[in-house]
């Protein structure tokens, strides 16, 4: 399942009210920037001011999310790159983002959110990037994931993805999904498959949960902590006492780390 962001779902993020970068801080020790990079596997001081970026808004299909490329443009801009959203849409934009020389070009329809490095003439994607930040964010916020069991929820593109970054962490994966047998299909990168969702969740302190699923707080363990890009994004208040961290936001973690990622291509081409 695709969801769609809502112009409420990412109010706020332009001007950074949600104030992620705090709550990543508190949770993980990172910053957006930090994670991104980190994702990216660039060393934390690395300079990004020398990429710019064009954000280009889409029409197509369902057409344009009010804020959508605002938000994007100003989450890059926080990473210190230079960005600007394109006055054109669709191809108009895209080639007034090439003709303006931008290393990287960002855009997103109903199917698919890319960054496109037109340098090296490759993209990185937005499920990648949510998968990949939210394991790095995990991974800190847990101090390391080397041996220690994580339950993936959610067997979708992102969940697909963060299986294979949290194998790579070192983690021992369980993935559980509410249609079992997309959760078996994830054997095949080493994650074990659980049948009931319910059981999986009580069992489990580290998730990552990528699935548009509400989790009750009865069934989340004292002291978990939740990497959690799936929307809707709610968590009762008897969940949010139990964990001791939920790392969330609707757009910023994923949109920076394929920007970072984009930008890394350049940079390990000029080492
Ligand atoms: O929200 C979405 C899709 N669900 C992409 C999901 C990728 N994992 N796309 C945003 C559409 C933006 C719109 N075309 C615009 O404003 O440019």
């Amino acid at each position: 399942m695709m969801t769609r962001l809502t112009p409420d779902l990412i109010e706020g993020v332009p001007d950074d009210k949600l104030d992620l970068d705090s709550r990543l801080l508190k949770a993980t020790g990172k910053t957006v920037k930090g994670i991104a990079l980190e994702a990216a596997d660039l060393p934390p001081d690395t300079d990004l001011s020398r990429f710019s970026a064009s954000v280009v808004p889409i029409t197509s299909g369902q057409g344009i999310i009010s804020g959508f490329s605002d938000s994007v443009n100003a989450i890059v801009s926080r990473l210190d790159m230079r960005s600007a959203v394109t006055e054109g849409t669709d191809v108009l934009g895209f080639s007034q983002g090439v003709d303006a020389g931008s290393d990287i070009i960002m855009m997103a329809d109903d199917r698919k959110f890319v960054a496109y490095n037109t340098r090296e003439r490759k993209y990185t994607d937005n499920s990648w990037g949510t998968a990949k930040g939210y394991a790095v964010a995990l991974k800190n916020a847990a101090g390391g994931l080397e041996g220690k069991q994580v339950l993936v929820v959610g067997a979708g593109y992102v969940g697909t993805w963060a299986v294979q970054f949290l194998r790579d962490m070192g983690a021992d994966v369980s993935v559980t999904d509410i249609i079992y047998q997309k959760a078996v299909r994830l054997t095949e990168y080493g994650a074990k498959p659980i049948r009931d969702v319910a059981k999986a969740i009580e069992d489990h302190v580290l998730l990552l949960n990528a699935a548009p699923f509400i989790i009750p707080g009865e069934l989340i363990a004292e002291g978990s902590i939740i990497s959690s890009p799936g929307v809707p994004h709610y968590y009762d208040q008897l969940g949010r006492s139990k964990a001791q961290a939920i790392i969330h936001d609707p757009l910023e973690i994923g949109a920076a780390v394929m920007a970072v990622k984009s930008a890394s291509y350049s940079i390990k081409e000029d080492e």
